[in-house]
């Protein structure tokens, strides 16, 4: 008889390359996102692994004895309640660095379309309003010039740092200490770096500390003239605020691709010209997620081959099964 494949849970919607290189090692048990397992004892008792791409939590991880490995989709790992998971032994995987050229052209794209209006005026165009009502108008801003705060200088914004500098920008940052060996203006303070730069790029985790940090004293010191991008976690912008702050004119701009209740994205925030909104797809292309989905599958099979994961988030640290 041959040994019975070690069953995997496939919680809610997953990459179909996953499911693909998974397939023929694995026992795959498909289970419906935020819903009750609704697997029989035995099932449960089974599944040693399981990918997600969203929100695993720890009564799942609690209802299933014999898990010993989580691989979440995705770099931002949010869903999955990674503190509980190491408190039982349970390694939970991300997906780092494969998208990080991804999600810094994202940004880059977002603000050259936030300063310079660039869909408005492709929309124009389209309209057949540059033959009826002629130029488009001049957008307010220029990139030219400005002061970028990265708010977050890890992997990704790194990544956006290394892109801005080509456009001549000066580039400071905000992290929760100062990075050794890097030469820009670091800023101790959220709020310190917004009163002095007058663009702010977010591309930090959704964790308590990060919580509507973006908020209305941080916009006010953006100023008229700010523009705002974030490519983290909506999480992360006091949306009200934002929405206030677009109203009265306190900040110039905004561009984002990510909302504090996805895929719900506040009615009145899509009625301001000034703001250029994208539906989460900073890593949306075939070829990234095609890497995301391998570094998932193959977190599993590593871990179940070899016993060790390929990419274990730093609350549950890989080791040796
Ligand atoms: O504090 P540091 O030096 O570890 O900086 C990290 C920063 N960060 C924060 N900065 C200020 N206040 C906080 N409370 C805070 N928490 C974290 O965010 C670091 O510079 C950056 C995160 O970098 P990585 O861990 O390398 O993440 P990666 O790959 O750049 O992705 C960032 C996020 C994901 O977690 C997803 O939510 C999203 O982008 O896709």
């Amino acid at each position: 008889m041959p040994s019975p494949k070690t069953a995997v849970l496939v919680v809610g919607k997953m990459h179909s390359r996953v499911l693909e290189t998974l397939n023929d090692r694995f026992d795959l048990v498909q289970m419906e996102a935020n819903g009750n397992h609704g697997l029989d004892a035995e099932t449960a008792k089974r599944i040693r692994g399981a990918v997600v791409s969203g929100s695993f939590s720890a009564a799942l991880m609690d209802a299933l004895p014999a898990l010993e490995v989580i691989a979440s989709f995705g770099v931002g790992y949010d869903g999955v309640d990674a503190r509980h998971a190491a408190s039982k032994g349970i390694i939970v995987t991300n997906t780092p660095d494969v998208l990080n050229d991804e999600v810094a052209d994202t940004a880059l794209a977002l603000l050259l379309n936030a300063a310079r209006r660039f869909p408005q005026a492709e929309n124009w165009l389209r309209q057949g309003r540059w033959v009826s009502e002629g130029a488009f108008p001049l957008s307010p801003f220029s990139l030219k010039g400005r002061h970028v705060g990265l708010y977050g200088l890890g992997r990704i914004g790194q990544e956006i740092a290394n892109r801005l500098e080509p456009f001549k920008v000066k580039i400071s940052y905000h992290t929760r200490s100062r990075h050794e060996g890097v030469s820009y203006d670091y800023y101790p303070t959220l709020k310190g770096m917004a009163e002095a730069v007058d663009t702010l790029i977010a591309i930090v985790p959704k964790t308590p500390q990060t919580h509507k940090t973006i908020d209305a004293e941080v916009l006010s010191a953006l100023g008229p003239e700010g523009i705002l991008i974030n490519v983290g976690r909506g999480w992360t912008v006091d949306e009200d605020a934002l929405i206030a702050a677009l109203r009265s004119g306190a900040i110039g701009a905004v561009g984002l691709d990510v909302f504090y209740d996805e895929p719900n994205v506040p009615a009145e925030l899509l009625t301001f010209p000034n703001a250029t909104l994208l539906p989460h797809i900073a890593s949306a292309t075939v070829p990234t997620r095609n890497a995301m989905a391998d570094l998932v599958a193959n977190n599993v099979i590593e871990w179940f081959a070899k016993g060790v994961a390929l990419t274990p988030v730093p609350e549950t640290p890989s080791r040796q099964r």
